[in-house]
């Protein structure tokens, strides 16, 4: 199979309730708001397509790129977002029910954690409904730059054991430093290759 990465992207849409169905392994990016989902596949794509802000809850509804007809990146919406209204948290829940538990052709779940913080229950909550629905999860610890180097491996250990996955089902990952990129498209084409 050719390479999967860099590619060219296109953007498919934005969608607040239903996903529209492509019948295209897609590639999900789950995570708190601001943990860095859109400039994750920025990078791992090699080209600015997501929108990226420092202000959280940027990225409110789930936007869907195709990759050369290939495969489909899902940039949900983040969750955690303080002010984010009660009929919000809800509309993401039953996005999230709804999209991520009714389709087969969800390859990986790509959940995203800020490594700068301890585990989070909210994450946690997603991780399990992850286990719940047997979706494949590929963990990215986010933000690793701003964590003093000799310390990375061990932070990230904590969190994978805190959330109960494997070691090696998460990895140190930093968009602005290109950490991880290999690791995390090499996961990705892996996922959708069979
Ligand atoms: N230090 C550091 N900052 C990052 C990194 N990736 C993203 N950021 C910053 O984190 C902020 C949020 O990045 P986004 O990619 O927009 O986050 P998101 O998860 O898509 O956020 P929402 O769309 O609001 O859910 C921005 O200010 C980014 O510059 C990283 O690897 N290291
Ligand atoms: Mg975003």
């Amino acid at each position: 199979m050719k390479r999967l990465f860099p590619a060219r992207a296109t953007f498919v849409g934005s969608f607040v309730d239903q996903v529209p169905f492509s019948g295209l392994p897609d590639v999900v990016f789950a995570g708190r708001s601001n943990v860095g989902k859109s400039s994750a596949i920025n990078v791992i794509v090699g080209q600015a397509i997501a929108r990226t802000s420092s202000t959280p809850g940027r990225t409110q509804a789930v936007n869907v790129f195709d990759l050369e007809g290939r495969i489909r990146l899902v940039d949900l919406p983040g969750y955690g977002y303080a002010k984010v209204s009660k009929s919000m948290r809800d509309d993401w829940r039953k996005l999230i029910g709804g999209y991520l538990s009714e389709r087969p052709q969800i390859k990986l779940v790509v959940a995203l954690i800020d490594a700068r913080h301890p585990a989070q229950e909210l994450d946690a909550t997603l991780l399990r409904q992850l286990g719940e629905l047997d979706l494949p999860v590929l963990g990215l610890a986010t933000k690793v730059d701003d964590i003093p180097r000799p310390k990375r491996a061990g932070v990230v250990a904590a969190l994978a054991a805190a959330h109960g996955l494997p070691a090696d089902a998460v990895i140190p990952f930093s968009s602005t430093e290109k950490i991880g990129l290999d690791e995390a498209r090499e996961a990705i084409a892996w996922s959708v290759s069979g």
